[in-house]
């Protein structure tokens, strides 16, 4: 009983991504597309930015679709540039966040770049950029910020749908 219960809340949650005019395997989220990946980020696309609870909410409902456990996954946030100094990785600044309590606290002075579903708040942790996480990427909100890159490792956390 409890498994199909489960599998209801799936298809409830598949039917709630929208398409819109997104690539396949994107969603549509208010004029922006997204996807998460359990494996690595498209290039060519950036790593998602979140600019309001909403789109949090949407990020965090995307991952859930396809892994249900909620694993850590990484957005596009760092302060790898200047400690302190957190940026999205489309160049735009970080006005919204939703760090956990405590974070970013920049552990052992290791930790640049930032992902979510931390602990049980499922909010944003910071943590040493070279940990294997899957990733969520999105669209630009606005192409007047520069693009920076920096090196997210990405690995498998569960199967795809
Ligand atoms: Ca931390």
């Amino acid at each position: 009983l409890i498994k199909i219960f489960y599998i209801l809340l799936l298809l409830l949650m598949n039917s709630e991504l929208q398409r819109g005019n997104c690539p396949p395997f994107w969603y549509s989220f208010r004029g922006r597309c997204y996807k998460y990946s359990s494996t690595v980020c498209h290039r060519g696309t950036n790593l998602v930015s979140i600019y309001s609870l909403d789109e949090e909410n949407f990020v965090k409902s995307l991952i859930m679709n396809f892994d249900p456990a909620q694993g850590y996954s990484w957005i596009g946030l760092s302060d790898i540039h200047e400690e302190g100094s957190w940026m999205w990785s489309d160049g735009c600044p970080v006005k919204f966040v939703f760090w956990s309590a405590g974070q970013p606290d920049n552990y052992k002075e290791l930790e640049h770049c930032g992902h979510v579903n931390y602990e049980t708040a499922l909010k944003w942790n910071d943590i040493d950029c070279s940990n294997l996480f899957s990733s969520v990427s999105g669209t630009l909100k606005n192409s007047s910020c520069n693009s920076f890159n920096f090196h997210f490792n990405t690995i498998s956390t569960t199967s795809v749908l």
